[in-house]
């Protein structure tokens, strides 16, 4: 009963508050799963189930990596990694993702252009969460989000290792006549238990 009411007010939530879901499949590089402590070239993977296309520049060490139950990849300098998604609705969105070592990223139309967010440098030694956006994205059309491995001061590290990538719509912010709707819902249901509260006794 309390878990059937949780669900019903998160679903309210949800509603009220507008879906928000990432729309990057496999952002977190869960898929395909590897054992734990083991790391698996990513040209060796099958495409449909990493969801991300590989492009090798020079070595093409670019790796899927499974640290302690954690996967993420790590992106060999001169290599790039992509995916695709297409945007829900016509609106904002924000793009956030953790990344360690130094490389760069981007975000285009389908067939590499027009540019949405030009080559951005990213470069930090240890795991830092990065964001980018709002971005104005068209409803039914797809995009191009991409991460390349490159040694870029100050941290001259050969990889970039990349983790939890999304791109999801900014939420909506429930306009004041909502708030004040919802208050007066909220105030009739404290009447109604009460009446009957009294009827009961
Ligand atoms: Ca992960």
């Amino acid at each position: 009963m309390r878990k059937t009411f949780t669900a019903i007010a998160a679903g309210l939530l949800l509603a009220a508050t507008g879906a928000n879901a990432n729309l990057i499949t496999n952002g977190t590089f869960d898929s395909p799963n590897l054992a734990t402590g083991t790391f698996e070239p990513v040209p060796s993977l099958s495409f449909s189930d990493l969801n991300w296309g590989f492009y090798s520049g020079s070595s093409g060490l670019t790796k899927l990596v499974d640290n302690g139950g954690n996967q993420f990849a790590q992106i060999a300098s001169g290599d790039f990694m992509y995916t695709s998604f297409t945007a829900a609705t016509s609106g904002q969105y924000n793009i956030s993702f953790d990344f360690q070592g130094s490389g760069l990223w981007g975000l285009t139309g389908s067939s590499w252009s027009p540019t949405l967010v030009a080559p951005s440098y990213l470069a930090n030694a240890g795991w830092a969460s990065a964001s980018g956006g709002p971005v104005s994205l068209v409803g039914g059309d797809s995009y191009k989000i991409y991460f390349g491995g490159m040694v870029t001061p100050p941290q001259f590290s050969s990889t970039l290792s990349l983790d939890n990538v999304s791109v999801s719509a900014v939420t909506p912010v429930p306009e004041p006549e909502g708030y004040a709707m919802m208050l007066a819902g909220l105030g009739a249901l404290g009447l109604m238990s009460r009446r009957r509260l009294r009827k009961d006794i």
